[in-house]
């Protein structure tokens, strides 16, 4: 009588201690504003696998997917609303929230430096008054935006061109004489099928994801900015987590911003494919290129400014070389 009585107190202390362990894991909901798979998502996926991998009975992400799912110029405001918990996207993306947040793109100094230099901190902060947000990891860097065309350009003048952008390319091609129309990037391909658009501002890598390379006839170089995309988490849903669980995210968050300089090294080898697929190169060379380059940072800093005349100045002087 005994033992039993002894048999089922261990078994209701185990019950207990399963049911306590059950309240504590603890799911956020994961959404990505690139395509589910490519490249742009990659990082994000592997951040995933290792948060729900070291956080097994803490904490796991629910990836609910990506522009099927939602939306990506729509992200942010969800992810500020808290409707989803963390996300993978890039600046440009929610400037409808936060116009600053596409200075990330005019970053000439590395994230390393940038958490070092008061940079990081100075944009936390945004993210935490206008994003209700905690910016976790960017882990694109070093990887540079162009133009790419169907027709022939002979200089660096966009007349007559109507160009695919987001805000990321707006001021820029604009100065070189462009008629621009946003799109999602799920957009494009139709958009250059039936003739809407001349071109597209892309970074190096990804073209071949959407079938791009396929419509896509020359690249122009040199290349401009540094192209941004980052893991956010919502600030009340990273508030909620016990120490372990925080202790998961942020180690993973650090595990792939620590990962960005490999991801960059993508960029030759998509420079090898587009040769290889026939995409030409239109380049500016010497003083005509510099000019170009110079060109996109004076606009592109310029609009920053004037849409926050009271942060762009300083996010300039963190994150510009000083041109
Ligand atoms: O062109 C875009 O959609 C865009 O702004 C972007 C930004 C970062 C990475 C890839 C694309």
């Amino acid at each position: 009588m005994r033992n039993c009585l002894a048999a089922a107190w261990a078994a209701l202390m185990l019950l207990m201690m399963a049911e306590l362990a059950g309240a504590q894991e603890v799911t956020l909901k994961g959404i990505t504003s690139f395509a589910e798979k490519t490249f742009y998502s990659r990082a994000f996926e592997r951040f995933i696998e290792k948060v729900n991998e070291d956080g097994k009975g803490l904490i796991r992400i629910n990836y609910i997917g990506g522009p099927k799912a939602m939306p990506p110029f729509e992200v942010g405001k969800a992810l500020a609303g808290g409707v989803v918990d963390i996300a993978n996207v890039t600046g440009a993306f929610y400037t409808n929230v936060m116009p600053e947040a596409d200075a990330w793109k005019l970053t000439e100094r590395p994230m390393a430096e940038l958490r070092k230099n008061g940079g990081f901190d100075y944009m936390a902060k945004l993210y935490d008054q206008k994003m209700n947000a905690v910016f976790l990891a960017r882990h694109v860097d070093d990887n540079p935006f162009h133009l790419y065309l169907t027709k022939r350009i002979r200089g660096p003048d966009l007349t007559g061109l109507k160009l695919r952008i987001t805000p990321v390319y707006r001021e820029f091609f604009q100065a070189l004489g462009a008629t621009v129309v946003q799109t999602a990037p799920g957009e494009v391909y139709t958009a250059l099928e039936r003739g809407v658009v001349d071109g597209y501002g892309w970074p190096i890598t990804g073209i071949f994801d959407l079938g791009w390379h396929e419509k896509t006839k020359f690249r122009v170089d040199p290349g401009f900015y540094s192209a941004e995309v980052s893991i956010l988490i919502n600030k009340a849903s990273l508030a909620k987590l016990n120490e372990a669980q925080r202790k998961v995210i942020l180690d993973a968050a650090a595990w792939i911003e620590a990962q960005a300089a490999e991801t960059a090294k993508e960029n030759e080898a998509d420079i090898a494919k587009q040769k290889a697929a026939g995409i030409e190169v239109i380049e500016f060379k010497g003083a005509e290129g510099e000019a170009f380059r110079a060109k996109a940072y004076e606009v592109g800093w310029a609009a920053i400014i004037r849409l926050s005349p009271e942060h762009g100045p300083k996010l300039k002087e963190y994150f510009s070389k000083g041109r």
